[in-house]
Protein backbone atom coordinates (compact mmCIF):
# COMPACT_ATOMS: atom_id res chain seq x y z
CA UNK A 1 0.00 0.00 0.00
CA UNK A 2 1.26 3.18 -1.06
CA UNK A 3 0.45 5.16 2.45
CA UNK A 4 2.74 2.76 4.23
CA UNK A 5 5.94 3.73 2.40
CA UNK A 6 8.11 6.44 4.35
CA UNK A 7 9.55 7.04 1.10
CA UNK A 8 6.39 7.63 -1.16
CA UNK A 9 5.81 11.07 -0.28
CA UNK A 10 7.94 14.25 -0.63
CA UNK A 11 6.99 17.22 1.60
CA UNK A 12 8.83 20.11 3.63
CA UNK A 13 7.02 19.80 6.91
CA UNK A 14 9.38 21.89 8.98
CA UNK A 15 8.40 24.91 7.28
CA UNK A 16 4.58 23.76 7.14
CA UNK A 17 5.01 23.14 11.07
CA UNK A 18 6.23 27.04 11.05
CA UNK A 19 4.19 28.12 9.22
CA UNK A 20 0.93 26.83 11.09
CA UNK A 21 2.35 27.52 14.08
CA UNK A 22 3.03 31.06 13.41
CA UNK A 23 -0.69 31.83 12.21
CA UNK A 24 -1.88 29.81 15.63
CA UNK A 25 0.23 32.10 17.31
CA UNK A 26 -1.35 34.88 16.23
CA UNK A 27 -5.07 33.77 17.04
CA UNK A 28 -3.61 32.88 20.87
CA UNK A 29 -1.94 36.27 20.92
CA UNK A 30 -5.55 37.90 20.23
CA UNK A 31 -7.55 35.17 22.17
CA UNK A 32 -6.45 36.28 25.73
CA UNK A 33 -7.18 39.96 27.00
CA UNK A 34 -4.26 41.82 27.81
CA UNK A 35 -5.34 45.58 28.62
CA UNK A 36 -4.65 48.07 30.64
CA UNK A 37 -4.49 47.46 33.48
CA UNK A 38 -2.34 44.73 33.03
CA UNK A 39 -4.26 41.83 35.54
CA UNK A 40 -1.83 39.21 36.99
CA UNK A 41 -4.61 36.72 36.08
CA UNK A 42 -4.43 37.22 32.24
CA UNK A 43 -0.52 37.76 32.60
CA UNK A 44 -0.43 33.98 34.04
CA UNK A 45 -2.79 32.61 31.56
CA UNK A 46 -0.48 34.23 28.72
CA UNK A 47 2.74 33.44 30.45
CA UNK A 48 2.11 29.30 29.65
CA UNK A 49 -0.36 29.71 26.69
CA UNK A 50 2.10 32.11 24.22
CA UNK A 51 5.79 30.55 25.81
CA UNK A 52 7.61 28.56 23.15
CA UNK A 53 5.41 25.55 22.25
CA UNK A 54 5.81 23.69 19.15
CA UNK A 55 1.65 23.70 18.50
CA UNK A 56 1.68 20.32 17.86
CA UNK A 57 -2.12 19.87 18.80
CA UNK A 58 -3.57 23.27 16.62
CA UNK A 59 -1.62 21.79 13.98
CA UNK A 60 -3.15 18.49 14.28
CA UNK A 61 -6.31 19.89 14.34
CA UNK A 62 -5.68 22.21 11.15
CA UNK A 63 -4.49 19.67 9.20
CA UNK A 64 -7.41 17.53 9.75
CA UNK A 65 -10.03 20.26 9.35
CA UNK A 66 -8.01 20.61 5.89
CA UNK A 67 -7.59 17.10 5.19
CA UNK A 68 -11.23 16.35 5.15
CA UNK A 69 -11.53 19.35 2.78
CA UNK A 70 -12.49 22.33 4.92
CA UNK A 71 -10.34 25.83 5.75
CA UNK A 72 -7.92 27.11 7.53
CA UNK A 73 -9.83 29.16 9.54
CA UNK A 74 -12.98 27.24 9.78
CA UNK A 75 -10.41 25.09 12.64
CA UNK A 76 -8.72 27.82 13.87
CA UNK A 77 -10.64 28.77 17.03
CA UNK A 78 -10.77 25.26 17.65
CA UNK A 79 -7.24 24.52 17.68
CA UNK A 80 -6.73 27.78 19.73
CA UNK A 81 -9.16 26.07 22.19
CA UNK A 82 -7.07 22.57 21.79
CA UNK A 83 -4.05 24.14 22.88
CA UNK A 84 -5.54 26.31 25.90
CA UNK A 85 -6.38 23.07 27.07
CA UNK A 86 -2.89 22.15 26.92
CA UNK A 87 -1.29 25.05 28.44
CA UNK A 88 -3.86 24.46 31.25
CA UNK A 89 -2.77 20.52 31.66
CA UNK A 90 0.80 21.64 31.78
CA UNK A 91 0.31 24.27 34.48
CA UNK A 92 -1.31 21.84 36.55
CA UNK A 93 1.11 19.32 35.82
CA UNK A 94 3.83 21.62 37.31
CA UNK A 95 2.39 21.88 40.41
CA UNK A 96 4.15 20.94 43.64
CA UNK A 97 1.46 18.43 44.14
CA UNK A 98 1.59 16.81 41.09
CA UNK A 99 5.02 16.56 39.08
CA UNK A 100 6.68 19.32 40.77
CA UNK A 101 8.85 20.71 38.40
CA UNK A 102 10.21 24.64 38.44
CA UNK A 103 10.92 24.67 34.53
CA UNK A 104 8.79 24.04 31.32
CA UNK A 105 9.72 24.94 27.86
CA UNK A 106 13.53 25.84 29.54
CA UNK A 107 11.62 29.04 31.39
CA UNK A 108 10.33 28.93 35.65
CA UNK A 109 6.91 27.42 35.80
CA UNK A 110 3.92 29.22 35.88
CA UNK A 111 3.47 28.68 40.21
CA UNK A 112 6.85 29.76 40.54
CA UNK A 113 6.24 33.10 38.39
CA UNK A 114 2.83 33.51 39.87
CA UNK A 115 2.26 31.67 42.76
CA UNK A 116 -0.01 28.61 43.35
CA UNK A 117 -3.25 30.62 43.51
CA UNK A 118 -3.06 32.32 40.64
CA UNK A 119 -1.78 29.42 38.79
CA UNK A 120 -4.29 27.16 39.51
CA UNK A 121 -6.62 30.26 38.46
CA UNK A 122 -4.94 30.52 35.23
CA UNK A 123 -5.03 26.89 34.37
CA UNK A 124 -9.18 26.88 35.14
CA UNK A 125 -9.16 30.16 33.25
CA UNK A 126 -7.94 28.40 30.36
CA UNK A 127 -10.79 25.09 30.09
CA UNK A 128 -13.27 27.80 30.28
CA UNK A 129 -11.77 30.56 27.46
CA UNK A 130 -10.99 26.93 25.12
CA UNK A 131 -14.63 26.40 25.53
CA UNK A 132 -15.68 30.04 25.01
CA UNK A 133 -13.49 29.92 21.74
CA UNK A 134 -14.53 27.15 20.34
CA UNK A 135 -18.05 28.59 20.33
CA UNK A 136 -17.15 31.13 18.39
CA UNK A 137 -16.72 28.94 15.07
CA UNK A 138 -20.29 29.81 14.37
CA UNK A 139 -18.82 33.38 13.66
CA UNK A 140 -16.49 31.63 11.01
CA UNK A 141 -20.04 30.21 9.20
CA UNK A 142 -19.25 26.47 10.77
CA UNK A 143 -22.65 25.18 11.35
CA UNK A 144 -23.78 24.87 14.98
CA UNK A 145 -24.45 21.24 14.92
CA UNK A 146 -20.78 20.58 14.45
CA UNK A 147 -19.25 23.17 16.67
CA UNK A 148 -21.72 21.48 19.72
CA UNK A 149 -20.39 17.99 18.60
CA UNK A 150 -16.54 19.66 18.68
CA UNK A 151 -16.94 21.13 22.04
CA UNK A 152 -18.16 18.19 23.36
CA UNK A 153 -14.91 15.82 22.00
CA UNK A 154 -12.63 19.25 23.47
CA UNK A 155 -14.17 18.44 27.10
CA UNK A 156 -13.92 14.70 27.15
CA UNK A 157 -10.43 14.73 26.47
CA UNK A 158 -10.14 16.96 29.71
CA UNK A 159 -12.37 15.02 32.02
CA UNK A 160 -12.39 11.33 33.45
CA UNK A 161 -12.40 10.17 30.43
CA UNK A 162 -9.25 11.81 29.46
CA UNK A 163 -6.59 14.15 31.03
CA UNK A 164 -8.13 13.98 34.62
CA UNK A 165 -8.06 10.17 34.36
CA UNK A 166 -4.54 10.14 33.03
CA UNK A 167 -3.48 11.80 35.53
CA UNK A 168 -5.24 10.19 38.40
CA UNK A 169 -4.33 6.89 37.50
CA UNK A 170 -0.51 8.12 37.15
CA UNK A 171 -0.63 9.39 41.00
CA UNK A 172 -2.41 5.79 41.85
CA UNK A 173 0.41 4.25 40.76
CA UNK A 174 3.14 6.54 42.24
CA UNK A 175 5.18 4.00 44.98
CA UNK A 176 3.96 0.92 43.81
CA UNK A 177 6.30 -1.33 41.87
CA UNK A 178 6.63 -2.92 38.74
CA UNK A 179 8.76 -5.20 39.41
CA UNK A 180 6.24 -7.36 41.04
CA UNK A 181 3.99 -6.69 38.92
CA UNK A 182 2.01 -3.89 41.16
CA UNK A 183 2.04 -1.78 37.95
CA UNK A 184 2.52 -3.01 34.43
CA UNK A 185 1.82 -2.74 30.82
CA UNK A 186 -1.62 -2.26 30.83
CA UNK A 187 -1.28 0.84 33.63
CA UNK A 188 1.11 2.58 31.37
CA UNK A 189 -1.09 2.44 28.09
CA UNK A 190 -3.88 3.29 30.24
CA UNK A 191 -2.50 7.08 31.31
CA UNK A 192 -0.36 7.58 27.91
CA UNK A 193 -3.97 6.78 26.07
CA UNK A 194 -5.58 9.41 28.85
CA UNK A 195 -2.95 11.57 29.23
CA UNK A 196 -1.04 12.78 26.19
CA UNK A 197 -3.67 10.30 23.26
CA UNK A 198 -6.92 11.98 24.48
CA UNK A 199 -5.92 15.28 23.50
CA UNK A 200 -4.16 14.27 20.43
CA UNK A 201 -7.55 12.80 19.34
CA UNK A 202 -9.23 15.72 20.39
CA UNK A 203 -7.52 17.96 18.38
CA UNK A 204 -7.63 15.71 15.14
CA UNK A 205 -11.27 15.51 15.58
CA UNK A 206 -12.50 18.57 16.22
CA UNK A 207 -10.68 19.88 13.33
CA UNK A 208 -12.33 16.86 11.21
CA UNK A 209 -15.28 17.68 12.24
CA UNK A 210 -15.18 21.36 11.94
CA UNK A 211 -13.94 21.04 8.54
CA UNK A 212 -17.09 18.62 7.54
CA UNK A 213 -15.42 15.27 7.19
CA UNK A 214 -17.46 12.14 7.43
CA UNK A 215 -18.50 10.11 10.13
CA UNK A 216 -15.66 7.19 8.80
CA UNK A 217 -13.03 10.39 7.71
CA UNK A 218 -13.26 11.00 11.49
CA UNK A 219 -12.65 8.05 13.24
CA UNK A 220 -10.05 7.30 11.02
CA UNK A 221 -8.55 10.87 12.50
CA UNK A 222 -8.73 9.24 15.81
CA UNK A 223 -7.53 6.03 15.72
CA UNK A 224 -4.00 7.92 13.46
CA UNK A 225 -4.48 10.30 16.70
CA UNK A 226 -4.31 7.46 19.40
CA UNK A 227 -1.39 5.94 17.39
CA UNK A 228 0.99 8.95 17.42
CA UNK A 229 -0.24 9.72 20.90
CA UNK A 230 0.79 6.48 22.62
CA UNK A 231 4.17 7.02 20.15
CA UNK A 232 5.09 9.83 21.47
CA UNK A 233 5.32 8.65 25.25
CA UNK A 234 7.07 5.56 23.69
CA UNK A 235 9.63 7.22 22.01
CA UNK A 236 9.75 10.25 24.89
CA UNK A 237 10.88 7.16 27.41
CA UNK A 238 13.29 5.57 25.17
CA UNK A 239 15.09 9.11 24.58
CA UNK A 240 14.77 9.65 28.43
CA UNK A 241 17.19 6.84 28.54
CA UNK A 242 19.40 7.90 25.95
CA UNK A 243 19.81 11.21 27.35
CA UNK A 244 20.25 10.15 31.56
CA UNK A 245 23.01 7.59 30.04
CA UNK A 246 24.70 10.16 28.63
CA UNK A 247 24.43 12.89 31.57
CA UNK A 248 23.15 10.55 34.45
CA UNK A 249 22.74 12.48 37.38
CA UNK A 250 21.56 15.72 35.51
CA UNK A 251 17.21 16.79 35.01
CA UNK A 252 17.02 14.56 32.07
CA UNK A 253 17.24 11.36 33.42
CA UNK A 254 15.34 12.42 36.75
CA UNK A 255 12.46 10.09 36.36
CA UNK A 256 14.02 6.79 35.51
CA UNK A 257 16.53 7.59 38.44
CA UNK A 258 13.29 8.01 40.39
CA UNK A 259 11.88 4.89 39.50
CA UNK A 260 9.03 5.61 37.12
CA UNK A 261 7.02 2.96 34.98
CA UNK A 262 8.96 3.71 31.32
CA UNK A 263 8.52 1.46 28.35
CA UNK A 264 12.17 0.70 27.94
CA UNK A 265 11.99 -0.62 31.74
CA UNK A 266 8.87 -2.96 30.65
CA UNK A 267 10.25 -4.18 27.82
CA UNK A 268 13.43 -2.79 27.08
CA UNK A 269 15.28 -0.61 24.47
CA UNK A 270 14.95 -2.91 21.54
CA UNK A 271 11.53 -4.07 22.08
CA UNK A 272 10.36 -0.35 22.90
CA UNK A 273 12.27 0.95 19.61
CA UNK A 274 9.88 -1.94 17.82
CA UNK A 275 6.83 -0.73 19.41
CA UNK A 276 7.30 2.74 18.60
CA UNK A 277 7.88 2.03 14.53
CA UNK A 278 5.05 -0.46 14.99
CA UNK A 279 2.82 2.33 15.90
CA UNK A 280 3.83 4.78 12.89
CA UNK A 281 2.91 2.10 10.73
CA UNK A 282 -0.45 1.62 12.59
CA UNK A 283 -0.77 5.52 12.54
CA UNK A 284 -0.27 5.36 8.60
CA UNK A 285 -2.87 2.90 7.94
CA UNK A 286 -4.83 4.27 8.79
CA UNK A 287 -4.45 7.39 6.49
CA UNK A 288 -5.45 4.94 3.98
CA UNK A 289 -7.93 5.90 1.47
CA UNK A 290 -7.01 9.94 1.76
CA UNK A 291 -6.04 12.07 -0.58
CA UNK A 292 -2.10 11.11 -1.20
CA UNK A 293 -1.16 14.79 -1.57
CA UNK A 294 -3.37 16.22 1.10
CA UNK A 295 -2.57 13.26 3.81
CA UNK A 296 1.19 14.47 3.66
CA UNK A 297 1.08 16.81 6.84
CA UNK A 298 -0.12 13.72 8.97
CA UNK A 299 2.34 11.39 7.75
CA UNK A 300 4.97 13.46 8.34
CA UNK A 301 4.41 14.55 11.69
CA UNK A 302 4.48 10.65 12.67
CA UNK A 303 7.52 10.49 11.46
CA UNK A 304 8.36 13.44 12.73
CA UNK A 305 7.10 12.28 16.32
CA UNK A 306 9.42 8.77 15.69
CA UNK A 307 12.67 10.37 14.91
CA UNK A 308 12.80 13.44 16.87
CA UNK A 309 15.96 13.93 18.69
CA UNK A 310 14.94 15.38 21.85
C1 LIG B 1 -7.91 19.65 34.07
C2 LIG B 1 -6.57 20.38 32.03
C3 LIG B 1 -6.72 19.47 33.20
C4 LIG B 1 -5.77 18.54 33.44
C5 LIG B 1 -5.76 17.68 34.65
C6 LIG B 1 -2.64 17.64 35.14
C7 LIG B 1 -3.43 16.75 34.26
C8 LIG B 1 -4.85 16.47 34.56
C9 LIG B 1 -2.91 16.13 33.20
C10 LIG B 1 -1.51 16.29 32.75
C11 LIG B 1 -1.44 16.03 31.29
C12 LIG B 1 -0.04 16.22 30.74
C13 LIG B 1 0.72 17.44 31.09
C14 LIG B 1 0.43 15.27 29.92
C15 LIG B 1 1.73 15.33 29.23
C16 LIG B 1 1.45 15.70 27.81
C17 LIG B 1 2.66 15.96 26.97
C18 LIG B 1 3.06 14.92 26.01
C19 LIG B 1 3.31 17.13 27.06
C20 LIG B 1 4.39 17.55 26.16
O1 LIG B 1 3.78 17.94 24.95
P1 LIG B 1 4.58 18.69 23.79
O2 LIG B 1 5.88 18.00 23.52
O3 LIG B 1 4.89 20.06 24.52
O4 LIG B 1 3.65 18.88 22.63
P2 LIG B 1 5.03 21.55 23.93
O5 LIG B 1 5.78 22.29 25.01
O6 LIG B 1 5.76 21.53 22.63
O7 LIG B 1 3.63 22.06 23.77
Amino acid sequence: ARLTSPKSYKFEFMSYMANKAKSVNKALEEAVPFREPVLKIHEAMRYTLLSDGKRVRPMLCLAACELVGGHESTAMAAACGVEMLHASSLILDDLPCMDDDSLRRGKPTNHIVFGEGIAILASDALIALAVQKAATSTLMDVPPERVLRAVQEMVKAVGTEGLVAGQAADLAGEGMSFDNNEVGLEHLEFIHIHKTAALLEAAAVTGAIMGGGSDEEIEKLRSYARCIGLMFQVVDDVLDVTKSSEELGKTAGKDLIAGKLTYPRLMGMEKSREYAERLNREAREHLQGFDLDKVAPLLSLADYILNRQN
